[in-house]
């Protein structure tokens, strides 16, 4: 039986796992949970990356001895460091507002056709490509280090790139599966500042005696690279039987698309806006984001609603298509005013705005499964790939009217959970490396499968009313 910890940011909490794995037994338990989320100092939206260091040491020193320790958080942020391995500056958000209208400055030295023919990826205005463009890179600037690989270094002193997150930058060739010196060379970034890559399950060292001593972990504790990814780490866990799966890794963001083997770089994709980010084992996770949960947790922290399922019972009671909304509309992005927000955005589309709280939620979720489904019925489209389940993992799995919607929506059953996909995806990395018999995906799908209990939502209600709801929102695009 293999004992690891496993490190899980997320954007609005972070936690440290404990992970069981052996003959038929994969078990989870939560050892510490903490919060995480933007602060705004001053002009800049930043992470408080000092108190998610710091909790993540509280985590491990909770979990008493382990045989590893892995790392996973969201994709696209960055540190850097200068000469002697101190970190210049406080990680930026990627919500922050420096990337403004920075994609349409880089796309007039290097062409979107250009780019997404290299990288494969979704443009999103965030994307560490341009928040390299925004913030002009500081003269110190030695390496850059994405959010888990700075997490590793701190923790064993050694630098890498795990290749699923170097994925998400747009710097990172998806054919070549090397970093794209010539995307380098074109913005005008030294090659050297970005570090060897590695693969997930390498072992990036062992623990600083100094970090040993403060966690009581053994200093030969190794620290090995997962699906450092979170998304990455959550579609491992996806237990899924066969291929004819598509998936929805739902939390702050809703991840919607499908695993393939290779990428697909076909102008559809790209008009489409698909991305093609580096799974484990080589994988493509071929998917698009949908803006996700943010828009509904946005909405609690400004109406200061903490009971979620009281919100969602009476939202299920609240009249279908009232009101709908395109929720990956830019105005969505930022943290703020998501009700005024989502009032402003229906006047705008010619809708009376909803008018209580149960009817605005209802608006998120039914927008949100719509924008499932199309998203879905275009990936499978693009990409050639029938499919007949849709396995929605993470926290939004336990979110049942979301789910139940979702399935309507998509004109699929929705198999529902685990919800601690990423953690779980972790710890199965980690198990392998460590020599569990995991030899591929498919053996540590079918450990999930056999470990976890999963809901399933057949799909209810009129298909015709989602054709309807689609060319209400997006017309016949
Ligand atoms: C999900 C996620 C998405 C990525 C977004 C920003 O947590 O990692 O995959 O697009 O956060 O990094």
């Amino acid at each position: 039986m293999k004992r690891v910890a496993a490190v899980d940011l997320g954007a609005s909490s972070g936690r440290v796992m404990l992970g069981e794995v052996g003959d038929g037994v994969l078990n989870l338990t939560e050892i510490h949970r903490f919060w995480n989320g933007p602060v705004q100092l001053r002009d800049t939206l930043h992470w408080d990356i000092l108190h998610l260091y710091h909790s993540m040491l509280e985590g491990l020193t909770q979990a008493g001895s382990v045989d590893s320790v892995g790392i996973d958080s969201w994709a696209v942020d960055y540190g850097l460091l200068d000469s002697a391995g101190h970190l210049l500056g406080n990680p930026i958000h990627y919500r922050d507002s420096r990337t403004d209208a920075v994609m349409e400055k880089v796309l007039e030295t290097v062409s979107a056709e250009e780019l997404y023919a290299i990288t494969g990826l979704q443009q999103l205005p965030f994307n560490t490509i341009y928040q390299l463009a925004a913030e002009g890179l500081r003269k110190q600037a030695e390496t850059l280090l994405m959010i888990p690989d700075l997490l590793g270094y701190w923790l064993t002193g050694e630098i890498g790139a795990e290749r699923t997150n170097a994925s998400t930058t747009q710097l990172y060739d998806v054919r070549a599966r090397e970093w794209s010196s010539e995307l380098a060379r074109r913005i005008g970034l030294p090659m050297e500042l970005l570090p060897p890559l590695r693969e997930p399950g390498d072992v990036l060292g062992t623990l600083l005696p100094a970090v040993a001593e403060e966690t009581g972990l053994a200093a030969t504790t190794p620290v090995i690279a997962v699906g450092s990814h979170d998304t990455a780490s959550s579609v491992v866990a996806v237990p899924a039987a066969d291929e004819r799966f598509a998936y929805i890794s739902s939390g702050t963001w809703s991840l919607v698309g499908l695993e393939l083997d290779a990428p697909v770089l076909s102008a559809e994709a790209r008009e489409a806006n698909f991305t093609n980010e580096g799974g484990v084992d080589g994988r493509i996770r071929f998917l698009r984001n949908v803006m996700g949960l943010w828009i509904l947790q946005e909405c609690q922290r400004i109406w200061g609603a903490d009971d979620l399922p009281t919100l969602l019972r009476d939202a299920a009671d609240a009249p279908p298509f009232a009101v709908l909304i395109d929720p990956d509309a830019p105005e969505f992005l930022a943290p703020g005013n998501m009700p005024r927000r989502i009032e402003e955005h229906c006047r705008a589309s010619g809708q009376e705005p909803p008018q209580s709280q149960a009817a605005t939620i209802r608006c998120v979720l039914e927008s949100l499964a719509l924008a499932y489904r199309r998203t879905l019925r275009q990936a499978q489209t693009i990409a050639d790939r029938p499919v007949d389940v849709l396995h929605v993992i993470g926290g939004g799995s336990q979110n049942e009217l979301l789910c139940q919607l979702t399935a309507d929506a998509c004109g699929l059953p929705v198999l529902a959970g685990p919800v601690e996909a990423s953690a779980l995806g972790n710890v199965l990395v980690q198990a392998r490396a460590l020599g569990e018999p995991l030899p591929d995906l498919g053996a540590m799908r079918a450990l999930v499968r056999a470990t976890h209990q999963l809901r399933r939502y057949e799909p209810q209600g009129k298909p015709a009313d989602w054709d309807a709801a689609e060319s209400r929102v997006f017309g016949t695009r």
